[in-house]
């Protein structure tokens, strides 16, 4: 008889890999990022690692992985949940250094990182950490915005400006990917924007991006309002006109192969849905999708 771990019950860790208290003897490292204060629309990204989680177990619920991977990444490789970054809460000023501490702790093991947010500001933190491990990063962005406004502010629309400043993200390996919204600089990234993917099949953006980044090291972003609101409503600063998901995971999974070292997936605001969570198992099915690209660039 074979035994079946509903994904209605029991523990809630991401795509049901169990949870480490520290990231010795893993392979690929889960953390949750509840922090919402870099936000300029609306709050709420505190609760998306909650939600995340919760929809990963049903879309994480067979032994043998999640469609169209022809295996289970959790059979590859040691992936644990080490659970949310906290003690920021109401300290904006706490949040860069709870984050890069524990990206830090990870990646000092040789271990891979996904972080779900959280609002997009988070990624600042991650990529200073990732960049001081790996150099300046290749940046995959997804987003319905560029996050490049030049503000010397820090939110979660300045912060890959801030990023490209300190030199921890190269512009020329870099590509924005769905980008809907004004957007007066490129700061040298290529920008493939919505009405490009809504007109172009995604194995060729897939290649685009893969002719961009060749063999850097990478870090994947996924704003999940990359996504058209009819796929993904529940977030701060949604965009009407973007792709669906299916094209969105079309394109990262062409992305197999690349040298990506880490990701997150950010901004569902889980309070904002409509009936059925539809934001959420978005989320966690790109989540899925990003963890899957860990593992297999540490097969390279
Ligand atoms: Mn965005």
């Amino acid at each position: 008889m074979t035994s079946w771990n509903d994904a209605y019950s029991g523990e809630q860790s991401f795509m049901r890999v169990g949870y480490a208290d520290g990231p010795q003897g893993v392979d690929i490292a889960v953390i949750g990022i509840p922090y919402d204060l870099g936000t300029t629309g609306r709050p709420g990204a505190r609760f998306g690692p909650r939600a995340v989680r919760e929809l990963s177990l049903a879309v994480g619920e067979f032994e043998w992985g999640v469609f169209p991977w022809d295996h289970d990444v959790r059979d590859r490789h040691v992936v644990k949940d080490l659970g949310d970054v906290t003690g920021f809460t109401a300290y904006p000023d706490r949040l860069c250094p709870a984050v890069e501490a524990k990206a830090k702790q990870v990646l000092d093991t040789g271990a891979s990182l996904l972080s779900i947010g959280g609002d997009h500001f988070v990624s600042l933190p991650l990529l200073r950490a990732h960049a001081e491990k790996y150099g300046p990063m290749a940046l995959i962005h997804f987003d319905a915005h560029s996050d490049t406004w030049v503000d010397e502010d820090l939110n979660h629309g300045t912060m890959f400006y801030h990023a490209i400043k300190e030199g921890i993200i190269d512009p020329a390996r870099s590509v924005q990917v769905g980008l809907r919204t004004p957007n007066p600089e490129t700061h040298g990234i290529l920008i493939l924007d919505a009405d490009h993917c809504l007109r172009t099949p995604a194995a060729d953006v897939a290649k685009a991006i893969r002719d961009r980044v060749g063999d850097h090291p990478a870090y994947v972003t996924f704003d999940i309002d990359f996504l058209d609101p009819a796929y993904a409503p529940a977030t701060g600063t949604p965009v009407s006109g973007g792709p669906n998901t299916a094209y969105a995971r079309h394109v990262l999974q062409g992305l197999a192969g690349l040298n990506i070292k880490g990701a997150d997936q950010v901004e569902v605001a889980p309070h904002y849905e409509g009936p059925g969570q539809i934001t959420a198992v978005a989320g966690a099915t790109i989540a899925a999708d990003q963890l899957y690209l860990l593992g297999l660039a540490r097969e390279l």
